[in-house]
């Protein structure tokens, strides 16, 4: 499935997404988060004494409290999976760098990047001020955007109730709604002729977002409140809206989609590294290479 994914994301596959908000500069929040405050004037002696030397601690305690958050590094590449962290990060105020992990080059099976996601799948995330302060590496976009929302305590409710519907909608995306969407993207696009497969993923995509509908018809939020499982689910959903126009079927599915769409969190994330991915998209040689890296992959 992660192979039809990382199709669909290099742009070879048409039903991936495409956002529509206009090419963005690379991201490099790192810029903005590594500016250090100003530094703090030296305190004047009153007098020069030793005592009122040692009196003056070398760093006042409300300097370390101040000090700013060290960004995340997300590896990262422009797809549904990856987008759904992005746009937790920007919905959080974190700050991140993006390190690109270019799936039609190989980069995911890079030592560095294995030490870390072990799946050779992207995304993955390294927070530098994980529990305890020490830091730590999470991968699978739904264990990653849950500690994201224990993080900060936003977007992932810790009534019991409330976490358990975004659990539930966050897993029904893992599982089901993007590896699905992920099928029939490729049976669609590269094997067309193989109308058991098509037929069989574009009928479970269809499924899904009847379900989605369903579930949408008297809330505005896959779990009442916005959270995780909707930032899960966007960029699939405009995947699978794609296929034969499908979305017209489902008018909750599509006023919801349009709703996080007017989120400008939600159009940044979409739009993190887009340029990444274009520059692959017209090179023909870079997309042979991508489908030699990203099909017929095998455990050993
Ligand atoms: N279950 C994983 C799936 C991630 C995934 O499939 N990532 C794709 C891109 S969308 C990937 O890295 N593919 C690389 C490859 O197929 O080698 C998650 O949710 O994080």
């Amino acid at each position: 499935m992660a192979k039809a994914d990382a199709a669909a994301s290099l742009g070879i596959q048409a039903a991936a997404a495409k956002p529509s908000s206009k090419t963005s500069k690379p991201k490099n929040k790192n810029e903005k988060t590594k500016k250090q405050p100003p530094a703090k004037p030296a305190p004047k002696l009153a007098a020069r004494t030793k005592t009122s030397v040692k009196a003056k601690p070398s760093r006042a305690p409300e300097e370390t409290k101040t000090s700013p958050p060290k960004p995340i590094k997300l590896h990262y590449w422009p797809t549904p999976n990856g987008w759904k962290i992005a746009i937790m990060l920007e919905e959080c105020g974190l700050p991140y760098e993006v390190r690109p992990v270019n799936i039609g080059k190989g980069d995911q099976f890079q030592p560095t990047f294995l030490a870390i996601a072990p799946n050779n799948r992207m995304p993955a995330i390294v927070d530098p001020e994980g529990p305890g302060g020490k830091s730590i590496s999470v991968f699978e976009s739904g264990a990653i955007l849950q500690y994201l929302g224990r993080k900060t305590g936003k977007f992932y409710p810790t009534d019991e109730r409330k976490r358990v519907a975004v659990d539930e909608w966050l897993f029904w995306q893992v599982a089901g709604l993007g590896p699905n969407t992920g099928q029939a993207g490729h049976f669609r696009n590269y094997a067309p002729g193989n109308a058991y497969g098509v037929k069989r993923y574009t009928d479970e995509v269809h499924r899904l977002l009847g379900v989605m509908n369903r579930r949408l018809a008297d809330r505005l939020f896959l779990a009442d409140d916005y959270s995780i499982a909707d930032m899960a689910c966007i960029g699939w959903v405009i995947a699978a809206a794609r296929i034969d126009g499908m979305i017209e079927d489902f008018p909750n599915v599509k006023a919801w989609m349009e709703r996080l769409r007017a989120r400008p969190a939600v159009t940044k994330g979409l739009e993190t590294g887009k340029q990444l991915r274009e520059a692959q998209l017209n090179d023909p040689k870079a997309q042979e290479t991508a489908r030699k890296i990203l099909f017929g992959q095998r455990g050993k």
